[in-house]
């Protein structure tokens, strides 16, 4: 009961800045090569599914009263799929309740009410890369990131003690791509990196989303 309470702190955190930056616009883009495929996907056999590649970035409006105060940005949580590395896990992700750590998809996806499967395109890159850098964190176990949530920013990385030795989880998503393949996921670059703007991201190909006309199209 504890750690769902401190979850919901941390995500209420989250709602609350939310709520106060990211005053941009953005219009969706539609791009060409875009893939929206039927929701072929099995929540219990998702190993199985060929579509789904390591570097994958998953996002996830998750089942609960939480995102009813999520409704500007929608997505409340992110995740780069790594494959099966055994016991279960195949997502690294940053946490409120345990920082940066492995995790199993079905039990990211199993109660949400919408989630997406995206690709960076970006040619030539490295996803290694990036599940390198995301794992090394996750090595280092660092810690979730609830100060640049309150004051919305986003840091690459930095020492014990500083706001860059932890993550909130999409800034840990951000920061693999940055800092392992060069790439900027924030269009934007300012303040903190929300999981809408991955969603719309230039360097991002939709692959698939569970209800993709509900995905809000402009953040303002
Ligand atoms: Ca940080
Ligand atoms: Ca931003």
């Amino acid at each position: 009961m504890k750690k769902i309470n401190l979850l919901i702190i941390g995500i209420l955190l989250c709602a609350l800045v939310l709520g106060t930056v990211v005053p941009a616009t953005f219009v969706q883009k539609q791009k060409d090569d875009a893939i929206r495929f039927p929701h072929v996907f099995s929540l219990n056999g998702i190993s199985n599914e060929p579509e789904l590649q390591t570097g994958d970035i998953i996002l996830i409006r998750l089942n609960s009263v939480v995102p009813k105060f999520w409704n500007l940005r929608y997505w409340t949580h992110s995740v780069i799929y790594i494959g099966d590395i055994g016991d279960g896990f195949n997502v690294v992700e940053s946490s409120p309740l345990g920082g940066v750590e492995y995790s199993n998809l079905d039990a990211n996806v199993g109660h949400c009410d919408n989630w997406a499967i995206l690709r960076v395109f970006e040619d030539p890159h490295d996803a290694d890369a990036a599940i390198a850098f995301a794992i090394d964190k996750k090595n280092q176990d660092r810690p979730f990131d609830f100060q640049s949530l309150i004051l919305p920013r986003k840091q690459i990385d930095g020492l014990n003690s500083s706001a860059g030795f932890g993550y909130y989880c999409t800034e840990l998503v951000w920061a693999s791509y940055f800092s392992g393949c060069g790439i900027n996921l924030d269009d934007n670059n300012f303040s903190w990196i929300n999981p809408l703007e991955i969603y719309y991201s230039n360097c991002i190909i939709l692959r698939w989303a569970q209800y993709p006309d509900l995905v809000p199209k402009l953040i303002h």
